[in-house]
């Protein structure tokens, strides 16, 4: 899992702000817990080659630093942030209201309530702050999404999303032949 968050280069998990790799996704979750859940989607960014930068923040456990970073993003080479959160999930919702930036929820599967606790808080934002949420656990959904956000302006990663895409209905294509032979 560390390889994976190493496309930041230095220390993505560690304490210290670490915008210095210029990335162009933040993805936040409110607990090292989430992280199992972040990996589909941190793979993903890495295949795409997006640079990200990775951070711990919750907005109940740390509210200071969740609203300075949120704040500060927009100075930054963020375009888009991720928030991966459980439980009374307000890490994104949050976020949202301290930035112009978009962002995208991802409800995580942390409580007896497996997730849809997470789902609510995240798509029944009052109007005003949206967040863009995905299903729960669905990581993948999350960093496409930032892919098709970044691709909006920026026709190379449009390409790659293209290739990509013909790649899942290759496949698709190519199990539906198999089940006919
Ligand atoms: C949320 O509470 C986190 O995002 C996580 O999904 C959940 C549980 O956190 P831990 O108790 O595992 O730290 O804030």
């Amino acid at each position: 899992l560390i390889d994976l968050v190493d496309n930041q280069k230095g220390k993505p998990l560690g304490p210290k702000d670490n915008f210095k790799e210029d990335p162009l996704v933040a993805v936040i979750m409110g607990s090292d817990s989430d992280l199992p859940v972040l990996e589909a989607g941190l793979k993903l960014l890495k295949d795409f080659e997006i640079p990200v930068t990775v951070r711990i923040t919750s907005a109940h456990r740390t509210p200071d630093h969740l609203r300075e970073f949120s704040k500060s993003a927009i100075f930054t080479t963020v375009k888009v942030i991720i928030g991966a959160a459980g439980g009374a999930a307000h890490l994104p919702g949050m976020s949202a209201s301290w930035t112009t930036l978009p962002v995208i929820g991802l409800p995580v599967k942390a409580t007896h309530l497996d997730g849809v606790d997470s789902l609510y808080s995240m798509t029944q934002m009052p109007r005003g702050e949206p967040v863009a949420t995905v299903g729960i656990n669905n990581s993948t959904n999350a960093a496409l999404l930032a892919i098709r956000i970044l691709g909006a302006t920026d026709a190379g990663i449009r390409e790659k999303l293209r290739v990509w895409m013909e790649g899942n209905e290759k496949e698709v294509l190519r199990k539906d032949q198999e089940l006919q032979d």
